[in-house]
C-alpha cells in the first residue's frame, strides 16, 4: 500500500527490546540476579505472581521454568541478530542495560567490568551499521538484592545506587550513545509495583498507595538526576522519559463516565509525564492522595531537583486504547498491557485480548503533543501473536503486517495533525520472552526464533514475511506500507 503522507527526513525507524527479555546468560560473567530472573514463565503464573503479596522471590528450578534465564541467548548471538536488524535497514535500536550486569547487587562501589564489556560490544556492533542506540537505563530489571534488602524503590537509598550506576554507564558510552531513557513505563508502577518499583504489592490498599507514590517520588528524583548527569557528561545527549500511553475513552456520553475517564487518564496516562516534563506535581493528584491517605515524604531540595531535571523528549509504548466507566470491575472487561478496560464494541482484540486501535495511537499522539509540546518517540508498538512455520518453512504473518501498517499510517496522520514525532521502534523485532506472561510463544518479531514456552528449540533465527515488508517501509521512509 502506498502512503501519500510523509515522514520527516531522518526519522528513526527501528525496533526495541529489553535486556531481561532478550539476553539470557542470566548468571554469566558476574551478572547478579534481577527481578526478572525470579519470575517464572508459563501462561498465567506471572499474572498471579504480580498480584501476590507473599510470593517468594527465589529461583525454584524444580517447580518452575524461567524463560528469561536463556531468553533468546542474544548474549552470545548479538552479532547475528544485529546483522539482521541492519539488513532491515534499522536506523535505531532501543535496548536496555541490565543494571545487575554492571552492579550485580546494586549497592557495590565498583562496577563489574565484564558486564560493561558486553555492552561495549553490542553498542560497537550497532555503530558499525550506523544504527543509533537508544538506551533504557531501567527496564523492569532491578537488582534482586535491592528488592530484598531495601524494599525496592521504597527506599530513598536506592537513588544513590542508581546514580552510581548511571554515572558509570554515561561515562563509558559518552562518545557512543546520545539517546537515553530513564525508567521504562514508569506509570506501570501504579499497577504492578513488583516489575517497576521492586516490591510485592501490599495487602492494604492505602499502604500500597503510600509505598507506590513514595517509590515513584524516588524514581522521579533518580530520573531528574540522570537527566542532569547526562547533560553534564554528554552535552549533546537527548534524554527522555518512557510512559505507557493508552487514551482512555468514556464508555458512553454519560457525563459521569466522561469525568471518570478523564480522571483515569490524568492519573494513569499523565501524572508521571507531568512530573517528568513540567518538573512539578500536578494539582489533580492531591485529591487522589487525600482519598488514600498518602503523605509523601519530600526532603529539602527535592522539588528543585524535579524542576532542574526535566526531560528533553517523551517516549512511550502504545498497544491499545482503554474504555472506562464508573463501577467497572476487573472481571468485567478486556485484559491489556498492565491495565485493561471495558470491552469496546468497535474494536477487535489480539489473541491475548488486547484491543487493536490504530486511531487510538493518533489520538494519544495528539494528546501528548498538545499537553507537552516536546518531541515524541514511539518506542514500543506491535502485535503479540501465535506464529506458525508452514510446510514450506515460511511464516506468513500477514496479521502482523496489517497491524503495523495501520499503526504507521495513523502516525503519518498524526504528523499531518502537527505532532512532532521523531521515531518509531516496534516492540520485539525478533521474538523474545513476553514480559506480562513470560511466554516465548507470544511473538512480536519480524524474525522468528525456534524456541517454545518450555525452552525447547534450536534457537535458529528465521525471517518472517513481515521482515521484507518492514525493510521496505524503512527504505521508503514510510511511503510504501
Ligand atoms: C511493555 C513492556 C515490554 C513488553 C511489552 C509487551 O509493557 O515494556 O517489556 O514486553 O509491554 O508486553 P508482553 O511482553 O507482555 O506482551
Amino acid at each position: 500500500m502506498s502512503n501519500t503522507k510523509s515522514f520527516p527526513k531522518g526519522f528513526l525507524w527501528g525496533g526495541a527490546t529489553a535486556a531481561n527479555q532478550i539476553e539470557g546468560a542470566y548468571n554469566e560473567d558476574g551478572k547478579g540476579l534481577n527481578i526478572a530472573d525470579v519470575l517464572p514463565g508459563g501462561g498465567k503464573i506471572r499474572q498471579i505472581v504480580r498480584k501476590d503479596h507473599s510470593f517468594e522471590l527465589n529461583i525454584d528450578q524444580e517447580k518452575y521454568h524461567y524463560p528469561n534465564h536463556l531468553a533468546i541467548d542474544f548474549y552470545h548471538r548479538y552479532k547475528e541478530d544485529i546483522a539482521l536488524f541492519a539488513e532491515m535497514g534499522f536506523k535505531t535500536y532501543r535496548m536496555s542495560i541490565a543494571w545487575s550486569r554492571i552492579f550485580p547487587n546494586g549497592d557495590e562501589l565498583e562496577p563489574n567490568e565484564k558486564g560493561l564489556e558486553f555492552y561495549d560490544n553490542v553498542i560497537d556492533e550497532l555503530i558499525k551499521y550506523n544504527i543509533e542506540p537508544v538506551v533504557t537505563l531501567s527496564h523492569y530489571e532491578m537488582p534482586l538484592h535491592l528488592v530484598k534488602e531495601y524494599g525496592g524503590w521504597r527506599s530513598r537509598k536506592v537513588i544513590e545506587f542508581f546514580e552510581r550506576y548511571v554515572t558509570v554507564v554515561l561515562d563509558r558510552y559518552k562518545n557512543k550513545v546520545k539517546y537515553w531513557l530513564t525508567f521504562n513505563e514508569i506509570n506501570a508502577g501504579l499497577k504492578i509495583p513488583l516489575f517497576s518499583l521492586g516490591f510485592l504489592p501490599l495487602k492494604d490498599e492505602d499502604e500500597n498507595k503510600q509505598a507506590t507514590f513514595q517509590g515513584l517520588h524516588h524514581q522521579f528524583l533518580a530520573s531528574a538526576k540522570a537527566v542532569k548527569l547526562a547533560h553534564e557528561i554528554i552535552p549533546d545527549s537527548i534524554v527522555g522519559c518512557m510512559l505507557i500511553s493508552a487514551p482512555v475513552y468514556p464508555y458512553d456520553s454519560n457525563p459521569e463516565n466522561v469525568m471518570y475517564a478523564l480522571e483515569e487518564s490524568q492519573i494513569f496516562n499523565f501524572f508521571c509525564g507531568d512530573v517528568h516534563v513540567r518538573g512539578v506535581y500536578p494539582t489533580y493528584i492531591d485529591k487522589h492522595w487525600k482519598k488514600h491517605n498518602v503523605k509523601l515524604e519530600i526532603e529539602d531540595g527535592d522539588l528543585e531537583l524535579l524542576k532542574e531535571g526535566t526531560v528533553d523528549f517523551i517516549s512511550f509504548s502504545y498497544y491499545m486504547s482503554r474504555t472506562e466507566r464508573v463501577g467497572r470491575t476487573e472481571a468485567d472487561g478486556r485484559p491489556g498491557n498492565v491495565i485493561g478496560g471495558a470491552a469496546n464494541p468497535f474494536l477487535k482484540a489480539s489473541d491475548w485480548g488486547w484491543e487493536i486501535d490504530p486511531t487510538g495511537l493518533r489520538i494519544i499522539l495528539n494528546e501528548l503533543y498538545d499537553r507537552y509540546q516536546k518531541p515524541l518517540m514511539i518506542v514500543e508498538n506491535g502485535l503479540g501473536a501465535y506464529d506458525k512455520v508452514d510446510e514450506n518453512g515460511t511464516i506468513q504473518d500477514d496479521y502482523r503486517i496489517d497491524y503495523l501498517r495501520s499503526h504507521i499510517s495513523a502516525m503519518a496522520d498524526a504528523i499531518e495533525d502537527g505532532v512532532d514525532l521523531i521515531g518509531y521502534t516496534s516492540w520485539g523485532p525478533i521474538d523474545i520472552v513476553s514480559a506480562g506472561t513470560g511466554e516465548m510463544e507470544k511473538r512480536y518479531g519480524f524474525i522468528y526464533v525456534d524456541l517454545d514456552n518450555e525452552g525447547n528449540g534450536t534457537l535458529e533465527r528465521k525471517k518472517k514475511k513481515s521482515f521484507d515488508w518492514y525493510k521496505k517501509v524503512i527504505e521508503t521512509n514510510g511511503q510504501e506500507l
